[in-house]
């Protein structure tokens, strides 16, 4: 049994405190322990009040995510829930850390809320495409009122203490020690008060909600917006509906429990947990103990202004790290600055943080042009245009100007960073950081680990990376390293389409259907078709037939949004895609040229190559070792984290690994040998795929490769192939 509950009485008030490391979910210990708990607390007559709290860092941070999809045996969390509202005696939550999810609805069920000014509530259930489900969607209402608790729920965020007084949420903020200050609450209210109040019974602010249809078609419109494709988010909505319109408060819970259900069944359920465990999976590294030391991170350098190099000083300069930003070029500095400068007053200017927050934020990003303005930081990362010779050049000068334990780091999309490492005299020290545009709003962290990076740098980076509010993953020096090399058979499949007969529009907007944030079109166009353009030219190597469309429109000076032609038309000041028939020739003539008889093709098509090339390349790289992880449990979350984070995959199917290993491994691979027979170049089936679909696997199954194989064939820049 997991968990439980330690009893004490302190001037007749009944401790219990959830003991459950390390974030005190409501597991079946805990809930056998609070029922126990609250009977003693019950019978026993020199106990007035109750206050219950949790050990460690977190009050209770809901209920066990992994005992979903299990059978549970024991009492429910209502059972437990039941025993606290009926107690005679006053309940008070004497919130100490987090109280997410069951645990904040067993804080709405407690008389009396008390907080230190650490902890923070919320409803994150929606992340885990479920609804809370123990009476949250008929408590939260009643407490601060539909509208309110709409927006708590559907975007699952967290309040701060200070923040959740001010909306009343809870009663009393403790300055001093929770516990201490909770027990003195119920000796007060056990004193003063023959009466307690129950949410359950508030019903002013429901009741002035009925009839209002705007709380109702508002929350639906932002679901659609923040949360599209998604199923929780409905039957939320649903439950507030509920709610408001129902006058009996049991008969809302019933509905809740009946939609809670719905949730819990649906494959989104599956794959947003398999995210969650993921992300925790992701973030430890098999071979670097968990005991090993990391250096303190206090103060940051990036070299280059760009865009990047911005992003990621905002990154550190969000969480309060001091950063300095050197450029070559004093006009570069300037607009990189003024650039920052800019969101983070869209930022104000969106209620996202006050205008002291930014000056104070804003005032922790510093700049200059020498590399000896960043002699003292603790951490270079660089941030230029994808040359290695110019990164090579960078790395001699940081290793000479930089203080000899810092970490430097490379923002590399693909280059080789062994080769980063041998131009350094602390090879240990060097790793890449592969962040995402925009660097200050994408989760992803690519952390590159070269064959002499040390583990107390990879353990320094993986910390850092979680600080930073990243999902950090892990990947060998590899070319590609994990996204890109997946993302490249992503984008020959939909350039093969076009060549085959589909139209840029029609690849997006299967792609989108099925949940993708942006199709390969629209996603070519605002990168810029014009980069890889130049660097093939540069090389002068023969295009790849798949860029062959690209590289016509280019000629064209087609170059995507940056100037308002691409695969799209766009109109000036609008990032909106129009359709351009006007390319429909060129494409005619590529396919014409390159041999391709132009044909129908159906949406289902569409996505079945380009999601299957990224499985495919995903599970070579499973095979190879690249990505750090397989045969754990049922993860295989690291290329699935990639994805999500990373390129707008969606998260209610899992990532592209777990949306296989749900379809089926076995109908994956006969698909796949399906469009061998068309392309077999292409279509090289990953070992993996033919040997666990033959016993009906999933990826998870996979062992672990014993041999990691060598790193080979890096580019001297990683701008090339198909973009
Ligand atoms: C719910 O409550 C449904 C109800 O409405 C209805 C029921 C009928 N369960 O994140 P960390 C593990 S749904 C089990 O690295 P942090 C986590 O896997 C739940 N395990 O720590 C990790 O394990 P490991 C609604 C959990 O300090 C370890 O704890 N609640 C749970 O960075 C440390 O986690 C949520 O969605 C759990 N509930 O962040 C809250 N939570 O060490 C989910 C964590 O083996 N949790 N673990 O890798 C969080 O958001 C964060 O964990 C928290 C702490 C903010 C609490």
């Amino acid at each position: 049994m997991k968990g439980k509950i330690n009893y004490s009485v302190t001037d007749g008030i009944a401790i219990l405190e959830v003991d459950n490391p390390p974030v005190n979910p409501l597991s079946d210990g805990v809930r056998h322990g609070l029922i126990e708990s609250m009977e003693k607390a019950e019978s026993d007559d020199s106990v007035v009040g109750i206050v219950l709290t949790g050990k460690g860092r977190s009050f209770i941070a809901g209920a066990d995510i992994s005992e979903f999809g299990q059978q549970i045996e024991g009492p429910s969390i209502h059972d437990a829930f039941e025993k606290i509202e009926k107690s005679t005696k006053p309940v008070i939550a004497a919130i100490n850390g987090s109280a997410l999810g069951g645990g904040l609805e067993t804080a709405l069920c407690c008389h009396y809320r008390v907080s230190s000014k650490q902890g923070f509530i919320g409803l994150p259930e929606v992340n885990l495409g479920l609804l809370p489900g123990a009476g949250g969607t008929q408590r939260l209402p009643r407490l601060v009122g539909p509208a309110e608790a709409l927006k708590i729920m559907l975007s699952g965020r967290h309040i701060p203490a200070v923040k959740a007084l001010d909306m009343g949420v809870i009663d009393s903020l403790s300055e001093g020690d929770i516990v201490e200050d909770a027990v003195a609450f119920a000796k007060d209210v056990a004193e003063k008060n023959e009466t307690h109040p129950l949410v359950r019974n508030l019903n002013e602010k429901v009741l002035a909600a009925r009839g209002d249809e705007n709380i109702i078609s508002e929350a639906r419109a932002l679901a659609a917006k923040t949360r599209k494709g998604q199923f929780a988010p409905g039957k939320i909505i649903q439950c507030v509906e509920e709610a408001i319109n129902l006058d009996d408060f049991d008969e809302g819970m019933k509905k809740e429990a009946e939609y809670f259900i719905e949730c819990l069944l649906n494959p989104q359920r599956e794959a947003m947990i398999h995210i969650f465990f993921g992300e925790r999976a992701a973030s430890k590294i098999n071979d670097v103990p968990k005991e090993t030391p990391k250096m303190d991170i206090n103060k940051a350098g990036i070299i280059g202004s760009g865009t990047m190099g911005g992003g990621i000083a905002m990154c550190f300069a969000n969480i309060g790290i001091p950063v300095h930003i050197v450029d070559q070029d004093e006009e570069n500095l300037k607009k990189g600055l003024a650039a920052i400068e800019r969101n983070y007053k869209f930022m104000v200017d969106r209620g996202r943080m006050s205008a002291e927050q930014m000056e104070k934020t804003f005032g922790l990003i510093s700049s200059g042009l020498s590399y000896e303005e960043i002699s003292d930081v603790d951490i270079v990362i660089e941030a230029v245009y994808e040359n290695l010779d110019l990164k090579l050049e960078i790395f001699k000068k940081l290793d000479e100007a930089v203080k000899d334990d810092a970490i430097l780091a490379s923002n590399t999309s693909g280059l080789d960073v062994d080769a980063l490492a041998d131009c350094t005299k602390r090879p240990g020290k060097v790793v890449g950081t592969h962040f995402f545009s925009p660097a200050n709003v994408m989760r992803l962290l690519e952390v590159v680990r070269g064959e002499k990076t040390s583990n107390e740098t990879l353990a320094t980076i993986m910390s850092l990376g979680k600080v930073l509010k990243k999902a950090p993953v892990v990947s060998l020096n590899a070319p590609g390293f994990i996204g890109n090399r997946m993302l490249f058979g992503y984008t020959t499949q939909a350039n093969k389409l076009l060549l085959e007969g589909a139209l840029p529009h029609q690849v997006d907007s299967a792609l989108e259907n099925f949940g993708m944030s942006m199709g390969p079109f629209r996603m070519l166009d605002l990168v810029g078709l014009d980069l890889g353009w130049r660097a093939r030219k540069l090389s002068g190597t023969e295009s790849p037939i798949t860029a062959k469309i690209n590289d016509a429109l280019c000629d064209l000076d087609r170059y995507g949004q940056k100037n308002g032609k691409g695969f799209y038309n766009y109109v000036e000041g609008s990032r909106a895609p129009h359709p351009a028939p006007e390319n429909e020739a060129i494409y005619e003539q590529v396919s014409k040229d390159n041999g391709f008889e132009r044909r129908e093709i159906s949406d289902q098509e569409i996505i079945d190559r380009c999601i299957l090339a990224l499985v495919n390349e995903g599970a070579k790289i499973l095979e190879e070792g690249v990505a750090q992880r397989s045969g754990d449990m049922d993860v295989v979350g690291d290329m699935d984290v990639v994805y999500i984070n990373g390129y707008g995959f969606p998260i209610w199917r899992g990532g592209p690994m777990q949306y296989a290993n749900m379809e089926g491994l076995d109908v994956i691979s006969a698909k796949i040998d399906e469009f061998a027979k068309n392309d077999p170049e292409f279509w090289q089936k990953a070992d993996l795929i033919g040997s666990l679909s033959e016993v009906k696997g999933r990826f998870g199954d996979a062992p672990a490769p014993e041999d990691r194989k060598p790193v080979s064939g890096f580019n001297k820049s990683s701008v090339a192939g198909n973009l």
